[in-house]
């Protein structure tokens, strides 16, 4: 089936991961030349900066990764479980692609997308009698129509753009991952900041995104980075919350104290249960019912509890608490104002075909450039 495809895909879950499957992916890539898009938590099994890496797909991947996937006629699923967020309407989904799906649960397999092939089995046994046997086709037209396609690319180039006084969860996170090289540990919560971590922090490396997945569990970034950092005490460890989600857990902020654990916690403070507010504007006519959010001052609770509290309400004013988040010896807190009534494009909406995508309209803020405009 690998070789008589023209126009296949790999897609990495985080069951890639799970079974340090990363290289053995790599050394697949590098033989087949089939380009691999990943899902949230497959983030980071396959590495982002790679020539053949294509992003996340489903609801907030891009979405010329999306019509890459309808239009395919191979997928070779590894680790993953076709859920909602992947694959929007059923009836419509790749329909011309052969699918593979290499899976170790199998209550998993058949059981939202029919396959042509279920393989039940750990993914790195099958990888390793698979890769010495797959031979290298020539894939220039796919690869070449793919990169057409990514030109229309809605996740801004944030290093280009000029300061226009207001500060996204973009430049946030874009600014997180510039500065920690990329190498930092980020557990993300739920809602919006958690795909803007998905689409600005580029993962280079596995088991570096914690995140709660298809559970949605708004609370689990803060106790699960306590977690992160007893398990691995040397590392640097990043919370990225929404305002919301984090006032679920913050009284987690005294177990740090109590340990004497160091963590730095990114609050995306939107003002809003922010995931949602965006659901009201695009479907429900912005009839914002009991989503705008009061909160308390972040920067007190983090001192009431005996760690650095900072407030950044300017792009300007970003590298220098980053830094100084990072360089101190305890817990540190930010407290962001990020513009409150920004949206994650692009959007398959709930159950649609995975190509009928909302894009970012060209009236977007994030695209103005410039102080005058
Ligand atoms: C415990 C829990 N309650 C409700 C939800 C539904 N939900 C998903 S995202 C979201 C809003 C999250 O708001 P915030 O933490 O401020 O993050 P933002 O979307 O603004 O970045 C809600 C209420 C959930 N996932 N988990
Ligand atoms: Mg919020």
């Amino acid at each position: 089936m690998i070789h008589a495809a023209k126009r296949p895909i790999i897609f990495a879950g985080q069951g890639v991961i799970q079974a340090g499957a990363t290289s053995l992916l790599l050394e697949f890539v590098r033989r087949s030349d089939i380009p691999v898009a990943a899902t949230l938590l497959g983030l980071g099994g396959f590495p982002a900066s790679h020539p053949r890496a294509l992003g996340m797909m489903g609801m907030h991947g891009e979405a010329w990764v999306n019509k890459a996937i309808q239009e395919s006629d191979l997928i070779i699923a590894l680790g993953m479980r076709f859920d909602d967020r992947v694959t929007g309407n059923l009836k419509t989904y790749a329909p011309n692609a052969k699918k593979i799906h290499v899976e170790l649960d199998p209550a998993e397999v058949n059981k939202n997308v029919v396959v042509d092939l279920p393989i039940v089995a750990d993914i790195k046994e099958v990888l390793r009698l698979l890769v010495p046997n797959v031979d290298a086709r020539d894939r220039s037209e796919w690869l070449d129509y793919i990169h057409q396609l990514r030109g229309d690319s809605a996740v801004i180039d944030i290093q280009s753009m000029t300061d226009n006084g207001k500060l996204y969860a973009a430049h946030v996170i874009h600014d997180l991952w510039r500065i920690t090289d990329g190498k930092a540990i980020i557990v993300s919560d739920v809602g919006q900041h958690q795909m803007w971590e998905a689409q600005y922090y580029r993962h280079d490396y596995p088991r570096k995104l914690i995140t709660s997945g298809g559970l949605g569990t708004m609370g689990f970034a803060l106790p699960a980075a306590i977690g992160a950092r007893f398990a691995c005490p040397t590392e640097e460890v990043w919370v990225v919350v929404g305002d919301g989600g984090f006032q679920m857990t913050q009284a987690e902020l005294q177990t740090l104290t109590q340990e004497g654990l160091k963590v730095n916690i990114a609050i995306i403070n939107n003002g809003y249960l922010g995931m949602v507010r965006q659901w009201q504007e695009f479907f429900y006519n912005r009839r914002y019912v009991s989503t705008p959010m009061t909160s308390p001052d972040f920067v007190k609770i983090a001192e009431a509890h005996g760690h650095l509290g900072l407030r950044v309400t300017k792009r300007s004013e970003l590298r220098a608490a980053v830094e100084q988040a990072r360089s101190a010896s305890g817990t540190a807190l930010i407290d962001f104002r990020v513009e409150q009534e920004d949206s994650v494009y692009p959007m398959v909406p709930s159950g649609a075909d995975l190509a009928d995508m909302i894009r970012r309209p060209k009236t977007s803020q994030l695209l103005e450039s410039g102080e005058d405009q």
